[in-house]
């Protein structure tokens, strides 16, 4: 009797935000973990540096979507019951840079790893870290059943993938794949380059005085910002449905980039006052002094205006809601960060 079998999962990217959340989650759970990893100079698992006993729990192996060879291999060892495709060029203003690249990663990535997963397990269940960008210039609210327009080679690409591999393999050939159309999601481990962790990790800097000043792009696109750790157990409950199904995952609550970067001001004490217009607005602190500033070098080719989700059918089906607030959100972004700026202050004052 083999009483005690563990499920399998592969998490591709998994070094990246949602991967940590996720390899938690699935932790907890009682998975057996695997990490598909790209070898890089530096270690790729920072995330999980203050979690060292979760990180020795995952099964990494290397490879990459690019090769196809490598995740035949990581199949075949992994065998896994589940896969969940984290992995991705995930930076939308990047890709406007490298196009071929995103598509060859966001787009045939996808196709790689599904055909070699398939031939191994034509059961596998998979998970599409698909996106909000897909909605790119339709109005909101946006749902599973709102037109998509994507105007980025990033949007392009996941729109693609979420066509042919996840939708068209599902209804031609009864592939286990959901797409999980998930909106913007953050935390204390988000990447320094999306604009919520540039902006509490500038700010906390400002505030210790280890920076002079914040330069943004467009300050007025709005976003239906949640936490990343609520929006990975929407990512597992998908895979226990008796049916695959696609799902947009979000708050239902959007604010502007200028709230976001308020509300980060207001937790850490500094009372902005905002100027000017266009590419001329500032915003000042009580001195005087220059906080905010824009520099037209983070303005995208084309923008995505405003994004606000509606979870109705989530919530319904998967029984999933959000349990932080855009607010909370915030705060713990911003208590992570000054922590962090505090603790390498010294070394700076050198
Ligand atoms: P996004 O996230 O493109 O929505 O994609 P990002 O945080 O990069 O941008 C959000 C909005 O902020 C505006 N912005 C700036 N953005 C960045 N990065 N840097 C700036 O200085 C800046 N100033 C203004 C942007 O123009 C944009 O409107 C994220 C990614 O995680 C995707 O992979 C994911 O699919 C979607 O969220 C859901």
């Amino acid at each position: 009797m083999v009483g005690h079998n563990k499920k399998r999962a592969l998490i591709t990217g998994i070094t990246g935000q949602d991967g940590y959340y996720l390899t938690k989650l699935l932790d907890e759970k009682g998975y057996e973990i695997f990490g598909l990893v790209r070898r890089t100079s530096n270690n790729p698992f920072s995330r999980f540096d203050k979690d060292i006993p979760l990180y020795k729990k995952i099964k990494i192996l290397y490879g990459n979507l690019r090769d196809s060879d490598s995740l035949k291999s990581t199949l075949e060892t992994a065998r896994p019951d589940e896969i969940y495709n984290l992995a991705a060029l995930s930076d939308v203003g990047i890709s406007f840079i490298c196009p071929s690249e995103t598509l060859d990663i966001n787009y045939n990535g996808v196709g790689r790893l599904i055909e070699e997963a398939r031939k191994l397990n034509p059961k596998v269940k998979f998970y599409q870290a698909s996106t909000s960008e897909m909605f790119g210039r339709t109005n909101p609210p946006q749902n599973e059943s709102s037109p998509f327009q994507p105007v980025s080679p990033y949007a392009e690409a996941k729109l693609k993938a979420h066509q042919d591999f996840i939708v068209g393999l599902r209804e031609k050939e009864n592939f286990f794949a959901c797409s999980g159309i998930l909106f913007n999601h953050e935390s204390p481990k988000r990447g320094e380059n999306f604009v919520t962790r540039k902006i509490t990790l500038s700010l906390a800097k400002i505030k210790e005085g280890l920076q002079d000043y914040l330069e943004l792009g467009n300050l007025d696109a709005r976003r239906d910002w949640g936490f990343a750790g609520d929006y990975v157990e929407a990512m597992w409950m998908m895979l226990q449905q008796e049916k695959p199904n696609d799902y947009v995952v979000s708050t239902g609550v959007n604010h502007s980039i200028r709230d976001f970067v308020n509300e980060t001001a207001k937790n850490l004490g500094l009372n902005l006052k905002w100027e000017g217009t266009g590419t001329d607005e500032v915003a000042k602190d009580e001195t005087g002094k220059i906080i905010v500033k824009i520099n037209k070098k983070f303005y995208r080719p084309s923008e995505v205006d405003d994004l606000l989700g509606d979870s109705t059918k989530a919530r319904k089906i998967l029984g999933w809601k959000p349990k932080t607030t855009f607010e909370g959100l915030v705060k713990m972004m911003t208590d992570s960060d000054l922590e962090y700026v505090r603790s390498i202050a010294s070394d700076y004052k050198i």
